[in-house]
């Protein structure tokens, strides 16, 4: 009897401990850097192009999304957004962070990572940062770097501190500079430090990528950057070792969390310039760095799935791969991705990319993947990088206080693919820091609102590059997702009414029920 009253206890107790470990599945989120639409072989990339083996199998045992979104066209805001759950137009300064910018999050406030650590979850973040570091003053390079990641929720963090064609070329594992060497400090700075200080303007013939605007200040690795610095010489590492580096620790990390429900963010360089994959991935592509970058980001994806299946993870695991921005063709460097882009198409069907509103910007690919949990196949449905954060606090079941991450949406049971499920109705895309320029996507229709500069579109033709746009037009995406025919004057009380209900969502504060 007592025998078998304990093999009840543990049939009993393995259940609960089962349930458990379902109802708080690991979560691990790959945002890919300046990854547009078209350039992955599941939304479309040509074989010859380009090949993502890994990814597009994520896709084919997972949910694809066609109408996925991150919430802005350049990397500061939508990270934000996506940590906070709050439109970046929202809070000052979230334009793209400087070098030495301080911390954008501010502790205290609600986060994605703070959320799950309610839920119990252990969290990390490996890869770009790109949010600031330290107080008002910024970064104190050889002091303790707070705050950071770990007082927004991350209990680690392994960051490129901004982004790679910003100095420094540096790790930052939790409030340090890894391998600093206190004999050479490191200084970072906006000017010159010195009249002899080799910058890619006087020293241009040694560049192993010369750069074609700004990006000229100091060297490293061959390399010319936005801003300057100097020191920290053993902190320093080589841009072909990053995604290395990152894959690496994450399956350190994960290996030693596996026990526990863990938060990844996995937040990857590739595609952002400088485009310097390892030397193994060099003509992997047929479009030079550019989609030579894709193949590594594709290896990093297959390294993490790798990782989760030998620990007997994987059906316990939620993956989330999705973009910070749309794509762009040069963008500071000399890299041949214009030249060689050929039919590849990185925008997938829109126009615009990377700094525009129009749909090329934040339209970009979104997947979701949960082995036996998520029904394969294709989505419709609208969702965002910026609902992440109430969804998984639905998905964990943990409450979302009111007036925490304003504009994320509980899409959950969409990411899962259940059916009925809702996306959202809405959604604003901004391109730039505040006061710039808005797009707003209500079903079918696509408001653009130019306050302050005109289209760009920075990918592969120069189309729409400065064509002037009136402050308002409106565009049927259901006959014209290219955004090229002003349907304004024909729909005058539609127009009308997507701006004021634009102007509403900004005025509110809040677009969350
Ligand atoms: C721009 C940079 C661009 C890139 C971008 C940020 C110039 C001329 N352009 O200012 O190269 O760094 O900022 O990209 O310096 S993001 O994806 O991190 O937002
Ligand atoms: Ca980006």
């Amino acid at each position: 009897m007592r025998f078998f009253s304990a093999l009840l206890f543990t049939v009993a107790s393995s259940i609960i401990a089962q349930a458990a470990k379902t109802d708080k599945p690991n979560i691990i989120v790959i945002m890919a850097d300046d990854l547009g639409y078209g350039d992955i072989g599941c939304y479309g990339a040509k074989p010859e192009n380009l090949k993502t083996p890994n990814i597009d199998k994520l896709a084919a045992n997972g949910l694809r999304f066609t109408n996925g979104y991150c919430s802005a066209s350049t990397c500061t805001p939508t990270r934000f957004s996506f940590l906070t759950g709050k439109y970046a137009f929202r809070q000052n300064n979230t334009g793209i962070a400087p070098p030495n910018g301080p911390a954008i999050i501010q502790p205290g406030v609600e986060t994605l990572p703070s959320l799950l650590k309610r839920a119990g979850y252990t969290t990390a973040v490996i890869g770009k940062w790109h949010l600031g570091l330290g107080g008002p003053s910024g970064p104190d390079w050889n002091g303790n770097l707070k705050p950071g990641p770990r007082e927004i929720g991350f209990d680690f963090n392994y960051l490129l501190p901004t982004t790679n064609d910003r100095v420094p070329q540096v790790y930052v594992v939790n409030h340090r500079v890894k391998n600093l060497d206190p004999k050479d400090p490191l200084w970072v700075g906006r000017k010159k430090p010195s009249p002899d200080h080799p910058t890619g303007l006087t020293h241009r013939n040694s560049l192993k990528m010369d750069w074609s605007h700004g990006h000229n200040s100091t060297i490293h690795n061959g390399i010319s950057r936005i801003g300057f610095y100097t020191g920290g010489h053993a902190a320093r590492f080589r841009d072909e070792d990053l995604a290395d580096e990152w894959v690496k620790q994450s399956n350190k990390w994960i290996e030693t969390n596996r026990d526990n429900p863990f938060f990844l963010f996995f937040s990857s360089h590739d595609l952002h310039v400088p485009r310097m994959p390892h030397e193994r991935f060099h003509g992997t592509s047929g479009l030079g760095f550019r989609g030579d970058a894709v193949v590594q980001l594709d290896w990093c994806v297959g390294e993490l799935v790798k990782t989760l299946d030998r620990l007997k993870l994987s059906d316990n695991t939620l993956i989330v791969f999705c973009s910070d921005n749309g794509p762009v063709g040069d963008d500071g460097y000399k890299d041949g991705a214009l030249e060689k882009m050929g039919n590849h198409r990185p925008n997938g069907p829109f126009s615009g990319g990377k700094y525009s509103v129009l749909e090329g910007g934040t339209h970009t690919p979104f997947i979701t993947y949960w082995p036996g949990k998520i029904a394969k196949g294709t989505s419709n449905k609208m969702v965002c990088t910026i609902d992440l954060a109430a969804s998984f606090a639905a998905l964990t079941g943990v409450e979302l206080p009111k007036d925490a991450c304003p504009d994320s949406f509980d899409v959950m049971d969409a990411l899962l693919g259940k059916e009925d499920a809702k996306g959202r109705r809405h959604i604003v895309q901004q391109d730039n820091g505040k006061g710039g320029n808005y797009g707003f996507r209500v079903g079918k229709w696509k408001l653009q609102r130019h306050d302050s500069k005109r289209k760009r579109n920075t990918v592969v033709s120069n189309k729409l590059a400065n064509t002037p746009s009136p402050r308002f037009a409106l565009y049927d995406l259901s006959n014209d997702q290219q955004e090229e025919n002003n349907i304004a004057d024909q729909h005058p009380k539609v127009l009308d009414r997507m701006k004021q209900r634009l102007q509403r969502i900004i005025d509110a504060g809040q677009s969350r029920p």
